[in-house]
């Protein structure tokens, strides 16, 4: 028999890609669509999507052309499929996909014959899935937050109200947009479960770690909370005025149940094989496995060796930092969501605007001054690689408004001055060369704050990394309590633990992650106990994919869990994607600048 292949998906706004990977998670092919350059006059896209003001949605038949797409490319490539064992993959978190009652029949009657997208065109009660960038359900965000509060929302659900969330956009479609429609819905699958539907030619359950995204589902209960599946159905006592005790109550809610379906909870086992379509038209085994698929962010995690307290840390145009913990400590500041192969831990995701456009900013103030050729790197990363511990003086630069904390687009300079704050203006006392190291410091020291609470105590859950803490660090601790007062961030008090509490290692990627200055002082702040790493991950989200369905096979195969981490690491070869750095350790030095920084951050305009 010929070695077992695995194929990852990852539909994303702007493209479908597959990766094929081998039982040793080697990376043997992969296939993609551009939907921008195979379908922009068939279904009017610009950058994947079909924007209307705010409301930002895509075509679910575009979905299904990609998907043919990207088979007929891998059959004219003369592809084994016949060799595939198993599939998974990750699809944009957050979308919704609304079928029609046809839907059970169509999936069925697929015959390996014709495009996806003719034989499913009346599959579909809206023919567009709502995007993670819309921002068309700002009544509704009002609406969930008005009942149930944020930090509440934040303690069920994981996250506080997002536009994105699946409960808004389900709110909006059967309140504002068509009632009518939303009634005739048969199911709604979220984007990953979407695809996973297609392939098995049956309606796939919603996958346990992706279904945090939604704003409906209680995580430490493990089931949909009945308050918050009010509110999508729109029959909430409070907002809608409906009786909670009244049948049109209970009915819209026992039918929002049925529409989302059950919640498959984190397990290795198959949603079932692929269907007879792609069977007949490609060649695929008859015993060919499709595993649950996940969200996008929770897929890259997947990608990667990662341990809990381990974090990843994306320095693209925003950061975005992921964060494997084993900590439920929901905030309304960041995500909380299952992790997708480790049913006792959870993937914390902090989403910051303010990346590398506030960086760059600060560079080209600074090429301007020196004269220097706008778009060089050299005088910022001297200026950074020259300063080294923390100086007292730390900036807040947000030229957009800010997610964490929430605040409005503004500029603030502070000194620290015998425990007392001085705000200040460039001029005598600041300069702009000090917004260099400032800028880094306090982006990083933002990142340092907030994760504290999701790695405080993780170690005692069976990690070799976090050591007991020590007499110095307790002093330490006492003594910044002494001439600060206690310290607070985003409405939660912090406590020793989660001031003290590192990293266990830190991964960094994407843009900035090539500038070797910002992320020596990055890792000099954070000091992660067991080492940073830079990563190039460019197609994490389609491997985690693959990774999870050869993962899943191997668990299947030998019929017992498989810790994931230990398969991964196992079989995970360090190359050229991972490089580790070394750095000065300086995270005692910066424990006054994280006092700072939550200080300072009390005084924010909103
Ligand atoms: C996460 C989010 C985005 C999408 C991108 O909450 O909205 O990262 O998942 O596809």
């Amino acid at each position: 028999m010929a070695p077992p292949l695995f194929l990852g998906f990852d539909l994303s706004t702007q493209q479908l890609k597959v990766i094929v990977t081998d039982a040793n998670l080697n990376h043997l092919h992969s296939y993609h669509v551009e939907f921008d350059a195979a379908y922009k006059q068939r279904y009017g896209i610009h950058k994947g999507v079909l924007v209307d003001d705010d409301t930002i949605v895509s075509p679910v038949l575009m979905w299904l052309d990609a998907v043919d797409h990207v088979f007929d490319q891998m059959k004219q490539d003369a592809f084994p499929f016949a060799d595939v064992r198993g599939i998974s993959g990750s699809g944009q978190q957050h979308g919704s996909i609304y079928w029609s009652q046809q839907a059970e029949h169509l999936l069925q009657s697929l015959d390996g014959s014709g495009a996806l997208s003719d034989q499913l065109q009346d599959a579909f009660t809206f023919q567009n899935s709502p995007n993670w960038q819309d921002h068309s359900t700002g009544s509704e965000l009002k609406g969930f937050e008005d009942t149930v509060g944020a930090d509440e929302l934040a303690q069920i659900s994981g996250s506080r109200a997002h536009y994105r969330f699946t409960g808004l956009q389900i709110r909006k479609l059967a309140t504002r947009i068509d009632p009518e429609r939303y009634a005739s819905t048969w199911r709604i699958s979220l984007v990953s479960s979407f695809v996973a539907s297609v392939l098995l030619g049956k309606i796939a359950p919603i996958e346990e770690a992706d279904a945090c995204g939604m704003n409906l589902y209680d995580i430490q209960k493990g089931e949909y909370d009945e308050r918050l599946l009010a509110l999508a159905a729109g029959v909430h006592p409070q907002l809608d005025g409906t009786d909670p005790h009244s049948s049109k109550y209970r009915d819209a809610i026992d039918q929002l149940r049925l529409k989302l379906g059950e919640i498959s909870p984190i397990s290795y086992n198959a949603n079932g094989t692929v269907s007879p379509h792609f069977q007949k038209k490609y060649g695929f085994a008859s015993d060919c496995k499709v595993y649950s698929f996940t969200g996008d962010n929770l897929a890259t995690i997947l990608s990667l060796p990662l341990a809990p307290n381990d974090c990843l840390i994306s320095l693209g145009t925003s950061t975005t930092v992921l964060i494997i913990t084993k900590n439920y400590n929901p905030s309304s500041q960041y995500h909380l969501f299952k992790h997708p192969t480790m049913p006792d831990h959870y993937m914390g995701m902090l989403c910051y605007c303010n990346g590398s456009l506030a960086r760059e900013k600060v560079r080209d103030e600074i090429n301007t001054k020196y004269n220097i050729d706008n778009k060089s790197w050299d005088k910022f990363d001297e200026l950074l690689d020259g300063s080294t511990d923390f100086n007292g003086k730390l900036g807040i630069y947000f030229p957009l408004g800010e997610i964490i904390p929430n605040a409005a687009a503004q500029t603030k300079r502070s000194m620290l001055v015998d425990g007392t704050i001085e705000d200040l203006e460039i001029g005598e006392k600041w300069t702009v060369e000090d917004d260099v190291s400032s800028i880094v410091e306090s982006q990083t020291l933002s990142c340092r704050l907030r994760s504290g609470p999701m790695l405080s105590g993780s170690g005692s859950s069976g990690s070799s990394t976090t050591p007991e803490p020590t007499d110095e660090a307790r002093k330490m601790y006492d003594d910044l309590i002494k001439k600060h007062g206690e310290l607070s961030t985003d409405g939660k008090k912090h406590t020793f633990e989660s001031i003290t509490s590192k990293p266990n290692r830190c991964y960094y990627a994407g843009g900035a992650s090539n500038n070797t200055s910002i992320i020596k002082k990055m890792g000099s702040i954070l000091a992660p106990i067991n080492g940073n790493y830079r990563v190039e991950i460019p197609n994490a989200c389609a491997l985690g994919g693959a990774f999870k369905a050869s993962w899943s096979y191997a668990c299947e195969e030998k019929n017992e869990w498989i810790g994931y981490e230990k398969y991964i690491n196992q079989l995970f070869e360090v190359n050229d994607d991972l490089e580790p750095f070394e750095v000065e350790n300086k995270w005692s030095d910066y424990l006054e600048g994280v006092a700072l920084l939550a200080r300072m951050e009390e005084t924010l305009k909103h």
